[in-house]
Formats: C-alpha cells, structure tokens, sequence
C-alpha cells in the first residue's frame, strides 16, 4: 500500500471491503481509481484496480448469462450497410432524430422512458442504407443492472458504431460522463484504437515476447497478467508503444472497440450555445460533435454527412469495359480492396482476377490499372477484368 494515498482514496478503499455485491465492489473500485494519485508509484496499484474490475465484470455477465432468463436480450437484426445505435440519456431526442433521419414509426414525448426496446429505422443517404437504432433507457447504473440496462448495452456492443446523444438544454459534461461509465462498464471502448498486441497462443515453448522493449512497465507484471489469464504458452508481439494498463486491454477479449460521435440536439433550446461551447472544450478533441435541432430540422444534412462517414463506408461503382458505370453503387467497408468488390459482385471474378481499371481518388490518373490488393476509395468507378 502506498503512504502518500488520499482520504478519499481510504474512504473507498473501506467502502471496497464492505462491499457485498459486485455493482457495491464496482463503484466503490471506481472511486479508488478515481481518488489515486497519478504517478509512477501507483502505476502498479492503478493496473490491480483496473484488472479487478475488468474482472468483476466479466463476473457480472456470468451470472446474468446463468440467471434464468437473465440470458434474455435485445437483437436487432442488421440491415443495410452498417449499424449505428443512437445512445443517449432518456429525453434527449433520440427518437425525434430517427423520425427525422429514417422512415421508422417512433414514439416521441416529453418525459423519460417512452420508449423501452431498441426502434430500428433505416436512412438512405448517397445511395446507401445505414441503420440507425434508438437504444433507449441509457441512465447511471445501466451497465450493473438496472432496468434492461444490460440488455440494452449488448445492443451497443454488437453495432458497428455509437452516435452518443446529448441534450444542450441540459449540461451536457455531466451526461457525458454518466454515459462514458455506463459504456467502461460494459466494457465497450470508445473511440480508442485497440492496442496492437498480437497474441498467438502455442501448444509449447513458454511465453516469447516480441518487441519487448514497447512495454512501457516492469515485465514482472505482465509475465503476472498472462499467468492469471492462463496463458502460459504464446508468442506475443508488442507492435507499439503500451503502458501495462494498455496491455491488459489488449489481453482482454470481453473488451470491444467502437467509433463514435457525438449528436448534440436542441440546439434550438435555451442556453444551448453556451453548453456546446462546454462540450466543445471537454470532448472536441476525442469526438466529432454536430449540433443540431430535431425540432426545427436544423443540421441535418450535415448530421447525415456525419453519420454516413461515421458507418466507414465508401460507395464504388462499376462499369463494364466502354459502358456507363452501373447504377446503384455497391457499399463497402473503408478499407476494402479491389479483391474485395470482384468477390462481392461475383465469385468467378474473384477467381479470374486479372487486373482493373480505376478512375477516381484513390488513382493518380484516370483509368488507371491496378492489381487485386488496390485499396479503394469513395467515389471510385471500377472495371475489373477477368479471364
Ligand atoms: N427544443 C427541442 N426539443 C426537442 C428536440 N428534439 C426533441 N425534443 C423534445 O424532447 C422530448 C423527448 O424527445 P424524444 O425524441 O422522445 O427523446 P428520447 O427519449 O431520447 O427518444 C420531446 O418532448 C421532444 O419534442 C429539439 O431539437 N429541440
Ligand atoms: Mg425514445
């Protein structure tokens, strides 16, 4: 134990061994990692802290999966080119924005707890179908049990990305706040990189580590970790700089990694202006934040803009040699390659491959010839030829 550890950090300390269920352990661990001192002295403290709770909650959803009918959960068949959930506290205009971005059916109304189940509602924009989805009743606790909270937050870990929406007629850091814990609760990392830790496990041979000299921490407590993870044979290669807690993280498979924004509505309300500022000054530097008013349809294009580019998708289009390209394009994810695109038009594409022809962004002349490993861009028109 360290000596030069707060009051505070003693009162939650007591608060930790008093504790009886896991949420009591939960919060009172937070509040010991809140309260530490930060700096190299605790740097080992900090990292229990945290695995314990990365502990505690794996351990949480255990016994919910046993309970019966605790294993119950909301699914949200997805549709379109990509998944994004709408998350917010209740009353923020989760489902006024889906009844403006989307053809969906939703109930809305002023006051807490309209709706109770994810509401899908898909929104076309340049051509291409995003799923939006309300996951309603996000409130401090969500994530320990209250209400369908669990439930709610494994709809969020299965989408492929988070639109958070805050309400400027309330302040918006503390929504903030309360939605990021609920969100390190359940495990879900938001706009983070995974660290690039690769782990291989081997039937023989020990642990070999790679890269060691990325791990910024004593070696004695990862060689720890990978004991009390059970991994005692594995090559593991460390491609970049990693403080132990990041190393932990990247040995946690329960964690999942999601990009998000943030919606900020009822810019037509009250104070509005001087909350965005806040929330500009707080979380501009992590999250691309669009203002905008459900109620007045203000910024919307550009809320469609910003969820389009927040789904990662870009559109190709295709075109047979001397022809038009083909109409509608065809949606694939950031990132994808020419391979990529003959695999989804047709197999035996792929399998003859020979080369393409691409005009657009990601070419430095048009109709420019490219191999199959070609990563493309949005907006690209592509001929592939094939035996
Ligand atoms: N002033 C203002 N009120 C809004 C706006 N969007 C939604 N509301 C109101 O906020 C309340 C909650 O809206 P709702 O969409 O049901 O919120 P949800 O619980 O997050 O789905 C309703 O009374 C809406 O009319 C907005 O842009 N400006
Ligand atoms: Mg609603």
């Amino acid at each position: 134990m360290p000596t030069n550890v707060t009051a505070e950090y003693l009162a939650a300390e007591e608060e930790y061994r008093n504790a009886k269920t896991i949420p009591e352990k939960i919060r009172a661990l937070e509040k010991m990692y809140a309260t530490v001192p930060k700096h190299k002295g605790t740097e080992k403290l900090r990292l229990q802290i945290k695995r314990k709770l990365a502990e505690l909650r794996r351990e949480l959803e255990k016994q919910r999966a046993q309970k019966k009918g605790g294993g119950y959960s909301f699914s949200v068949r997805k549709e379109g080119a990509a998944q994004i959930v709408l998350a917010g506290l209740p009353n923020v205009g989760k489902s006024s924005l889906i009844k403006a971005l989307t053809n969906a059916d939703v109930d809305v109304a002023n006051y807490a707890f309209t709706t109770v189940e994810p509401i899908p509602g898909m929104m076309h924009h340049k051509d291409v179908p995003i799923q939006l989805v309300e996951v309603p009743g996000l409130v401090e606790g969500a994530a320990l049990g209250k209400g369908m909270g669990p439930q709610l937050l494994s709809v969020i870990r299965n989408a492929d990305a988070i639109a958070i929406v805050v309400d400027l007629s309330q302040n918006p850091i503390k929504q903030m706040e309360t939605l990021l814990r609920e969100f390190e609760r359940a495990g879900i990392k938001v706009n983070k990189r995974k660290p690039r830790v690769e782990i291989k496990r081997t039937a023989t041979g020990g642990i070999v580590i790679n890269g060691q000299e990325n791990i910024k921490g004593d070696l004695r407590e990862v060689m720890r970790m990978l004991r009390e993870e059970r991994i005692h044979s594995a090559e593991i290669t460390v491609k970049e700089p990693v403080t132990l807690e990041e190393f932990a993280d990247a040995l946690d498979e329960s964690l999942v990694w999601k990009r998000a924004i943030i919606i900020a509505n009822k810019g037509d309300a009250p104070g509005s202006k001087e909350n965005y500022e806040k929330l500009l000054k707080a979380y501009g530097d992590c999250f691309k934040i669009i203002p905008v008013s459900a109620r007045r349809r203000i910024n919307l294009d550009r809320l469609r803009d910003g969820l389009y580019e927040l789904a990662g998708i870009i559109r190709v289009f295709t075109k047979s040699p001397g022809e038009e390209p083909a109409y509608p394009p065809v949606a694939l994810k950031k990132g994808s390659t020419v391979m990529d695109l003959a695999k989804r038009i047709h197999k035996d594409f792929a399998k003859n491959f020979r080369y393409a022809r691409v005009w657009g962004k990601s070419v430095k002349f048009p109709g420019q010839r490219v191999g199959a490993d070609h990563v493309l861009e949005d907006g690209d028109i592509v001929e592939i030829h094939a035996r």
